[in-house]
């Protein structure tokens, strides 16, 4: 598999899908609910998953693609190159706010995940790693994650998993966020994923997330050190929906064995 072909390619498409998107600042958008009204997709999001699905078809037939909005394969199994996309991660952010988003692609072979981007459209900003050989901000290697003191540690988490919800008792994480330093909340589980890639998060938890949210970012933080599971710390489906733990070494196995409890 020429890796460095598919890389090649692959950044040169975020580039154009990026320029697209800002273009799109300017005009109407049209807006859908999917499941509710917090469940929302826009013209832009589909635009742009058949953007990369046409140029991934053409340039690599044999390639598949699970892609948020559907318009991809229907992607039973992992064997050989999947491609999975998410055409915009933050949907809701880029409805209210024009930033907070990002285009986010794993791909993986035969399962194992090869290569990882998050693009920061508005801030130029490319996160993007090979297996194997780092994990990059825009042609700046990232330097490998180190151990943090959970009272020093910033973590992202969504207020919905301290209220009551549908996933988790809401009284299992507020002791952990007592014990941290400070807790924030962006709306892009793929930008979270960069910024613990960066250090600028030390941990990143959710209750439930589809395999386009976490299949870029999870190759990215693996490049770095950083560690990725379920919040029980078990590995990841990739074609299922999980809970997910993103964090650095350490913190990780703390907040497992501390703090989260079945
Ligand atoms: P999206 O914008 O691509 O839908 C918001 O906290 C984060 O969770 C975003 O990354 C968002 O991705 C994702 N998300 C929103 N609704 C979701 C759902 N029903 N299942 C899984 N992930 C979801
Ligand atoms: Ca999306």
């Amino acid at each position: 598999m020429n890796w460095e072909h598919i890389d090649e390619c692959a950044r040169k498409w975020l580039k154009e899908a990026g320029v697209r998107i800002r273009e799109t600042f300017e005009q109407q958008l049209t807006v859908q609910m999917k499941s509710n009204r917090k469940d929302l997709v826009t013209n832009v999001d589909k635009e742009t998953e058949q953007f990369f699905i046409e140029r991934i078809k053409e340039t690599f037939p044999e390639h598949r693609v699970l892609g948020e909005e559907g318009f991809g394969d229907d992607v039973g199994a992992l064997d050989g190159v999947v491609w999975i996309i998410d055409p915009i991660d933050g949907t809701m952010n880029f409805i209210h706010q024009q930033r907070n988003f990002a285009i986010s692609i794993g791909v993986f072979h035969d399962g194992i995940g090869q290569l990882g981007y998050i693009y920061d459209v508005v801030h130029d900003e490319l996160y993007y790693a090979q297996k194997g050989k780092g994990a990059f901000l825009n042609g700046r290697p990232l330097p490998r994650l180190q151990p943090v003191e959970i009272s020093e540690a910033i973590i992202s988490l969504n207020t919905t998993w301290v209220i009551e919800n549908a996933r988790i008792d809401p009284s299992v994480l507020a002791p952990l966020v007592k014990a941290v330093r400070g807790t924030r909340s962006y709306g892009s589980a793929a930008l979270e994923m960069a910024y613990v890639a960066t250090g600028r998060l030390d941990a990143y938890i959710t209750m439930r997330l589809s395999p386009w949210d976490f299949a870029g970012g999870l190759v990215i933080v693996e490049e770095v050190g950083g560690i990725v599971t379920n919040v029980y710390g078990e590995p990841l489906q990739l074609l299922g929906q999980n809970s997910v733990l993103v964090a650095k070494p350490g913190l990780h196995e703390q907040i497992v064995t501390k703090y989260i409890r079945k």
